[in-house]
């Protein structure tokens, strides 16, 4: 199952989209999501259904299998009930400084309030990829330079550039664990093929679209949410399904997992690490979504047999960041 770097020139020669929306394009297959895409995926709600797809960004969260990611550090800057002991207590230049700073929140009235601050990873929990998050021989999507990424953000691909694309489309959701028949989580090396994809497709009786957001449950998401071992490998999509995204016209792709694409290098390309995230983010322009809580949703899927559904899921836009948190959210 591994390939060589030539197998991989070779996919990446097929799949490359630079160019195909203009020199200066900076949202690569979103630009698949055309306004008719759009209208389809509202048309997709019918009973009013909400399905969160979003993880909890918590001290609690799925970081430890590497040491430059940390879990979300959350803090709380003022609260309306010290504020109040304040006033009371606190020493002189405290109270001078409330009286000062703040006399119109804390003095004489009954006014209070809270107000925190996180500080994060922005690859912490659930996310969307950027596409100048990955990069190889000095090359951003589009062929924009990799030095454009620099100490003061991306000047180029950064997240916020997704703008007006929403992201917003028709989501479908590709049930892997229930197709091989498991309970728990798609175990590691045992990568999930472009064949095994159609297989899925043809058993939930759905169809792949130009400008879809394809949706991958692996069962990792559920699992952790037992166990509480974010290190724990799990599998994914294999390196070749980059092909497969590109006929169809995928839009972007999401799972449940770390890197949505099975990180064994045993079944990746000889000499390098995540091929699928060199072709997706940086010769394709296709944005990425990991740690997405689909547990709820194949269940719901299951259950009515609709596969299909209207999917929200605008990443905050933090300039020139190459991620960002979301809280994406299924509509049916
Ligand atoms: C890397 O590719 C390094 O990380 P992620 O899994 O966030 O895409």
């Amino acid at each position: 199952m591994t390939g060589t770097m030539k197998d991989f020139r070779r996919v990446a020669d097929e799949v490359r989209n630079w160019g195909r929306w203009g020199d200066d394009d900076e949202v690569g297959t979103l630009n698949f999501i055309t306004p008719a895409k759009v209208a389809e995926a509202a048309g997709l709600v019918k009973q009013g259904k909400v399905i969160s797809l979003g993880g909890d960004f918590s001290s609690g969260g799925p970081q430890g299998a590497f040491k430059f990611r940390q879990n979300p550090v959350h803090v709380m800057t003022v609260d309306g009930g010290d504020a109040s002991t304040l006033v009371e207590y606190g020493p002189q230049w405290l109270r001078n400084a409330v009286a000062a700073d703040m006399s119109a929140f804390f003095a004489d009235n009954p006014f209070r309030f809270n107000d925190d601050i996180i500080v994060m990873p922005l690859q912490a929990a659930t996310q969307w990829d950027a596409m100048s998050h990955v990069y190889y021989e000095d090359k951003l999507y589009n062929g924009f330079p990799a030095d454009s990424v620099t100490s003061f953000g991306a000047f180029h691909l950064g997240i916020e550039k997704v703008d007006n694309k929403g992201i917003t489309s028709r989501g479908v959701l590709l049930d892997v664990v229930a197709h091989r028949g498991v309970d728990t989580f798609c175990q590691p090396g045992a990568p999930i093929t472009p064949d095994e994809l159609d297989e899925i497709v043809a058993r939930q009786n759905v169809e792949i679209r130009s400008g879809d957001i394809v949706v991958v449950h692996t069962g990792w998401w559920t699992r952790f949410l037992s166990t509480g071992d974010g290190g724990e490998a799990g599998s994914g999509l294999h390196w070749t399904c980059a092909s497969w995204l590109h006929e169809h016209e995928v839009a972007a792709v999401a799972a449940d997992n770390l890197m949505v694409e099975d990180p064994d290098p045993g079944n990746g390309v000889e000499g390098t690490f995540l091929p699928m995230h060199m072709l997706c983010l940086r010769d394709m322009g296709l944005m990425l979504g990991e740690y997405w809580d689909l547990g709820p949703l194949a269940a719901d899927c299951a259950a009515d047999g609709v596969y299909e559904f209207q999917l929200v899921a605008p990443p905050l836009k933090v300039v020139g960041a190459v991620g960002a948190p979301v809280s994406p959210i299924a509509i049916k």
